[in-house]
């Protein structure tokens, strides 16, 4: 099968197509390197050295003796998209390619609306183009379960029976982001559950949980390492715990520490993904998969993180400073994960081997750490509008915002000193 994977060179893309790759799969990539500005926007770097992006091609080219292909280009260039997918024609689209941090969200007004037109923007950009270049290609789109929030019911898969006053109905699941960019995910849903319906495409919505890890079987070598983010903006609570171990600096659960959300090993999230593309959707047809593997509490995991630390001869200390975003710290969270098991997935990482496995690599890159050690410490507030002080503090810098998209309209004070 010939996929096209948009953000190849991201977090979750790259061991994707090395994944695909090596299982016999056609891969073209698209990326416009964003991530890895906004990753130095915000004053960090990746915890693994990422190569350029031809060293990478040559690397795959050199392990599995097979071609990458890839567009640098951007999807708020309809052209663009239009182009590529004309070009290819692929049978399958992994759309990874959208601004994936929460608290860069909401730093301020203008990466809310970054966040929001980007990410709507590419993925009508890509709804339109399979309309008219390849209709019956498969649409694997990547979603989050924060698009749910953290009701007081289970979560179904996307969608569940409701009764009022007296009649039935079959109807989505209330959607309650906790941050501009879980909602510009819940806008994201509802425009591909449309356009579904409306162009006959196939579709697969994932509402992935949070991914962890730094490592596939795949990546053998350490020219094929994916990308590992440990600063407040980028780093996930996990990989920041055990970054905040490794520096000796403490590890910091927000609030009780008694959020839960769901949580999946990388190498099973390409595991996830795979099957889905292996079993596509009908055309018209829109499907939802929760994909995660278990939950776990933010308190739980600051707690295994500090129990594997004394393995490795860390002493970590486990501090809470007060929550700077807007959720609840104690909830009730029973979401339903039962259509991936049902194509046949089944858990081959356990949580405890991974995070071993990420301080083994975390130990080896350790100088890297040392040298952004000021980045793992929480400085945003969600609460207060516009107060930007992560990016004053750290960067300097404006929002990258994406190539051929304006400037925002009054953006002079992000990161300025003035
Ligand atoms: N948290 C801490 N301490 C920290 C960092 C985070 O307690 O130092 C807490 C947060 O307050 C939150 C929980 O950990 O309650 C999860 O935060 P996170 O930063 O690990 O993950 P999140 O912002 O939810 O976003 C990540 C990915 C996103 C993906 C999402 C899946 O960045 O792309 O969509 O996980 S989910 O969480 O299911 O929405």
């Amino acid at each position: 099968m010939k996929v096209l994977v948009t953000g190849v060179d991201g977090y979750s893309g790259w061991p994707l197509a090395l994944h695909l790759i090596a299982r016999g799969h056609e891969v073209v990539g698209i990326d416009n390197f964003v991530t890895r500005k906004r990753v130095k926007e915000v004053g960090s770097w990746s915890a693994t050295p990422i190569p350029s992006f031809p060293r990478r091609q040559a690397a795959v080219k050199e392990i599995f003796g097979k071609d990458l292909g890839f567009y640098r280009g951007d999807l708020q260039n309809y052209a663009f998209v239009r182009h590529v997918l004309e070009h290819e024609r692929p049978d399958a689209i992994v759309h990874l390619a959208e601004q994936r941090s929460a608290p860069y969200s909401m730093i301020d007004v203008h990466h809310a609306v970054a966040t929001q037109v980007e990410n709507l923007t590419g993925t009508l950009h890509i709804l339109y183009a399979m309309k008219e270049a390849c209709p019956n290609a498969h649409l694997v789109k990547m979603g989050t379960m924060g698009e749910y929030g953290t009701p007081n019911t289970d979560i179904p898969e996307g969608s569940f029976d409701v009764e009022f006053n007296g009649r039935k109905d079959h109807m989505p699941f209330p959607r309650q982001g906790g941050s501009w960019y879980h909602w510009s995910k819940v806008f994201d849903s509802g425009d591909v559950m449309f356009a579904s319906r409306i162009f006959n495409l196939r579709a697969t919505d994932v509402m992935q949980g949070v991914i962890y890890g730094v490592r596939t079987p795949e990546i053998t070598d350490d020219r094929l390492l994916t990308r590992f983010d440990f600063d407040e903006t980028w780093g996930t609570a996990l990989n920041r715990f055990i970054a905040q171990a490794v520096l000796g600096s403490p590890i910091t659960p927000y609030g009780r520490g008694e959020q839960k959300r769901g949580f999946l090993a990388l190498e099973d999230s390409m595991q996830s993904l795979r099957l889905a593309l292996e079993n596509p959707a009908a055309p018209g047809e829109y499907r939802v998969f929760n994909q995660f593997d278990a939950s776990y509490s933010i308190n739980e995991l600051a707690d295994r993180v500090g129990r594997i630390a004394a393995e490795f001869g860390l002493k970590p200390v486990i501090e809470h400073p007060a929550d700077p975003r807007v959720e609840a710290e104690q909830h009730y969270y029973n979401p339903i994960h039962e259509r991936l098991p049902a194509l046949g997935y089944k858990r081959s990482r356990e949580l405890d081997e991974v995070v071993r496995e990420i301080f083994t690599d975390l130990l080896r890159f350790r100088r890297r750490l040392e040298a952004r050690r000021h980045v793992v410490v929480p400085t945003v507030q969600w609460r207060v509008a516009d107060s930007g002080p992560l990016l004053q503090a750290r960067a300097g810098s404006e929002p990258t915002l994406n190539a051929e998209q304006p400037p925002p309209p009054t953006s002079p004070s992000i990161g300025s000193p003035a």
